[in-house]
This record gives structure tokens, sequence and C-alpha cells, in this order.
């Protein structure tokens, strides 16, 4: 009995141990591990708006360290529209197609459009750097299609974040079905294996909730030095229970919800203890009668009208709320 008391503190202790690693790899699947998202999502072009996607497309930035020099691959989960996991309307006569880019053009923080936020702006800026149609095919049905090898000097270099930059663009060619797929940033073409400080982050989330009225979904935008406050958007959550921000300083304030078709938006103050780490915003789904298969977009900005980053992996890690945490408001001058 002692012994396996002894053995199991061993395995916890090594548990511990090699947390903080873990941590730094979560960025690699796309939703992130800590976000309980089961899908991104992306309609066909013919779809209705109602049906939860603004607007057909989706951007997401991909940042590879410096110091990691070896090849490296996106891989795409589902990309096909049909079969398992997809939204049909009618039949599924949907294509889809992802595009990667890299080099000069894709640094958002350098080229606004690169964003993706304006429809009609040149979001796919960049050197095309491969890219593939997905109809409805058995063969990537459930299953992972893998884009690559890039070389990570290929990207657009970043010195602030000491990482290159890659972007990968899905957008719903034609047809009206719902696109739900995953991403992996991983070393290898054929097995999920991370990349040390790899990360991934977009400006414009499209997501669909788990059909589960138990399950609560995370998203973690980064608060940057300089913001007071933020503006947040979130379009078609059909009524769908609550969306509450969590920080290191809010124990969880309610943001007006958007009901069938519509964006909803507010103001949220930022305190100077949020400032360099990471909120929660978290979705609650209604109680009792379940809303199925509910897909969201959000987007963020701050006072300024800059669109704030969404990480896999939250920077800083999961915020928690503090509840000692105070500061020194300063009194406005008169
Ligand atoms: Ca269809
Ligand atoms: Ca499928
Ligand atoms: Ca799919
Ligand atoms: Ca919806």
């Amino acid at each position: 009995m002692k012994l396996s008391i002894s053995k199991y503190k061993i395995l916890l202790l090594i548990c511990l141990l090699s947390f903080p690693v873990f941590v730094r790899l979560s960025g690699q699947p796309v939703p992130g591990k800590d976000e309980n998202i089961p899908f991104m999502v992306t309609f066909g072009k013919e779809g209705k708006t109602s049906w939860g996607d603004c607007d057909f497309y989706q951007v997401y930035f991909i940042t590879i360290l410096k110091d990691y020099t070896q090849p490296f691959y996106i891989r795409v989960f589902d990309p096909d529209c049909g079969g398992e996991n997809d939204e049909i309307q009618g039949e599924f006569n949907t294509k889809t197609k992802f595009s990667v880019f890299g080099g000069k053009g894709v640094d958002p923080e350098k080229n606004e459009e690169s964003k993706g936020l304006e429809k009609g702006s040149n979001y796919k800026s960049g050197n095309l750097l491969a890219s593939k149609i997905f109809g409805t095919e058995a063969k990537y049905d459930n299953k992972y299609y893998s884009f690559g090898p890039f070389n990570p000097s290929e990207g657009d270099f970043n010195t602030k974040w000491n990482s290159y930059l890659f972007k990968i663009v899905c957008e719903g060619i034609s047809g009206d079905d719902g696109n739900l797929y995953r991403y992996f940033i991983s070393s290898n073409p054929d097995n999920n294996v991370p990349i040390e400080g790899a990360n991934a982050f977009t400006y414009a989330y499209h997501f669909r909730m788990w059909n589960d009225f138990r399950s609560v979904a995370h998203i973690y935008p980064y608060i940057d030095t300089g913001i007071v406050y933020i503006r947040q958007r979130n379009f078609d959550w059909d009524n769908d229970g609550n969306i509450l921000v969590v920080s290191r300083y809010k124990q969880g304030i309610q943001v007006p919800i958007s009901n069938e078709d519509v964006w909803q938006m507010s103001n949220i103050p930022i305190e100077p203890p949020e400032v360099n780490s990471s909120l929660d915003f978290q979705f609650h789904k209604r109680q009792g009668e379940l809303v199925k298969n509910n897909n969201v977009v959000i987007t963020l900005e701050n006072q300024r009208g800059d669109a704030l980053k969404f990480f896999s992996s939250p920077i800083g890690g999961v915020p928690v709320y503090q509840p000692s945490l105070k500061y020194e408001k300063v009194k406005p001058k008169k």
C-alpha cells in the first residue's frame, strides 16, 4: 500500500513538472485545447447568414517561433463538406477552398487588409504557398489533409512576436452547406506532433458550439498595453444562454447577446490589472430546450477601432479571477 502511494506521488510530481511544457505546446490544435469548441465553420457562399456565418470565409494566422527551423505542416481535419461533421442544407453541394499564404503582406500588424475583417478587402495578401478545393469527398471525410511541408522562413517575420507568420484562408466558394473543420500545426504530415512555441490567432472567430447544454465554450482575446475599453460584437447567437467575460479582475460580466441573423455589440471597460493578460469570453448554453447546431461569429476591437486577436493558446495562460486584486482608481480631472 505504501509503495503504491509513493508511486502515485511520483507520478503526480512528473505530471506537475511537465505541465508548463504542455501549456506551451497547447497552441497547436485550432480551436485550442482550453476553448472547448468542437469545430470552426464556413458555409458555401450561397448559404444564408441566418445559419450563423456572416461572410462565408475565415482567416487564421499561424505563428512559428524563430528558433524552430524544421519544416511544418498545417493539417486540416474534415476539410470536405459531406458525410460526418458537416451541416447539410438540402443536399451536400458545397465546395470549400483552403489557401496557405506566407511572405510579405501576411503580417496583419503591418497590413490591415490581411486581417480579413472587411468583405472585399484583399485578405489573400502574401505569397500563395498551397491551396486545394474540397467538395463532398469520402477520402477526406472525418480525416486529415496535410498542407506542406512549409519552411518557417517562408513566413512573414514579426519582430514583436519573434515569429514567422503564415495565414490560412478558408472560403466557401459555392453551395450552401456548412463546412465544419479544425486545424493542427504539426511537425509531421501524418500525425499531430506539436511544435514548441507555435500558436494561432484570428480576428473574426466563426465557430460551432457543442450540442450539449452543459458545455461552456471559451475564447481568449489578449489585452495589449493602452487598451481602456473593448467593443465586442457577436453574431447569430440565437438567444442561446449567456456570454460572460471573466478575467483576473472580473468575476463575470454579462454581455448583450444576439438572436437570429443579427449582430449585437457593447463596450466593456478594461481595468489596469487586466492589461497584458487574456480575457476569458465564456459561452454558456441556454438550459432546458437545446439550441442545436449553433454557429456564431465574434469580433472585438479596442477604443481606437483596432481589432483584437483571439489566440488558440491564451497568452499568459487561462485567466483566473482573483477576488483580492485591487488597484487605485485614478479620479478623472475636473
Ligand atoms: Ca446544399
Ligand atoms: Ca465531413
Ligand atoms: Ca468538413
Ligand atoms: Ca447561430
